[in-house]
């Protein structure tokens, strides 16, 4: 049955002209598909540079506009419409111009997890790759962080600027990457390395022998000489660390389970590569606004 559906969507790839894009945290099944696993900003910038005429983009609603700000020519495909992104609806445009009155002078630094319209709104976008780096290379010593309070509260450890933080949280990363499960696999693993995600608490990163998102964790599981490595941030991206790197292991947070990310499917890959739906699209003034603050972002780094 599964192998019928994986001929399936080959076929509808090449009669589609189209490139399936996989997020690191997708199961293991669709990262097997893929044309591309990586990061949300690594994949759109992928896609924009291949020229397939549709995008199959299997991840959250956030990652499959950021592909379509940086190509509104390519039909973008979100495979279920429902696969959001907690963390990106803790803000609104109405609650971020706000707060830029409330503080004129500062520069809004804008987590790539986010929707087009806030993207539209900040000066500049950030990956948890570029964070530290991007806002330490603005003019002006204030600037609003949003949407992540964790990897804003981690940005301001690290530069030396007033960094106003946005109260929002990925559930995951705050709730599910907890103190008791880190100290619990520490203490059963101790030549364990352990690697964090800036999206996890100030309390967690203190822990780690590394803080980086999912490209900095693929990079140093491959570079790195630890053979055990505990791995804080969605479970899901365990797979593609244990496929590239197999003489070692790896010990992921159980409960540290994205739904959003599993709401895909080969199923629904394929009826979405059937039907050329659901389609993730940006009014083109937001996608303008959003491409500047991704442009900068580009520059600055
Ligand atoms: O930008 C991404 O893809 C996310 C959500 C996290 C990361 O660290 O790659």
């Amino acid at each position: 049955m599964e192998m019928k559906l994986i001929d399936r969507i080959e076929e509808l790839k090449r009669g589609r002209n189209a490139v399936i894009l996989v997020h690191n945290y997708q199961p293991g099944e669709i990262q097997d598909i893929a044309d591309y696993v990586g990061d949300s900003l690594e994949l759109s910038r992928l896609a924009a540079a291949t020229d397939a005429a549709v995008v199959v983009f299997c991840g959250v609603h956030f990652m499959a506009e950021t592909a379509f700000i940086l190509s509104p020519e390519k039909i973008v495909i979100l495979p279920d419409l429902k696969a959001g992104c907690p963390l990106a609806d803790t803000i609104t445009v109405v609650a971020l111009k706000e707060k830029r009155r409330e503080h004129p002078d500062a520069k809004v630094v804008c987590y790539v997890n986010s929707s087009a319209a806030v993207k539209a709104e900040s000066d500049v976008c950030c990956t948890s790759a570029n964070a530290v780096r991007i806002v330490e290379s603005l003019d002006g010593e204030k600037v609003i962080f949003v949407p992540d309070r964790n990897l804003g509260a981690y940005v301001s450890s690290r530069v030396d600027k007033e960094v106003i933080l946005w109260d929002g949280t990925c559930p995951i990363h705050d709730e599910n990457v907890s103190l008791e499960q880190v100290t619990k696999l520490k203490r059963e693993h101790p030549e364990a390395r352990f690697i964090a995600h800036p999206e996890c608490r100030l309390e967690i990163l203190r822990l780690a022998d590394e803080v980086c998102g999912t490209s900095g964790m693929v990079r140093y599981a491959r570079e790195s000489v630890a053979g055990e490595i505990i791995v804080g941030t969605e479970a899901g991206i365990v797979y593609r660390l244990k496929k590239e790197n197999p003489g070692k292991t790896f010990y992921p947070i159980e409960t540290a389970v994205c739904p959003d990310m599993k709401l895909i499917t080969l199923e629904k890959i394929a009826r979405s590569m059937e039907t050329l739906e659901p389609r993730v699209v940006v009014p083109e003034d937001v996608r303008l606004g959003a491409e500047e603050a991704v442009k900068r972002m580009v520059e600055l780094v």
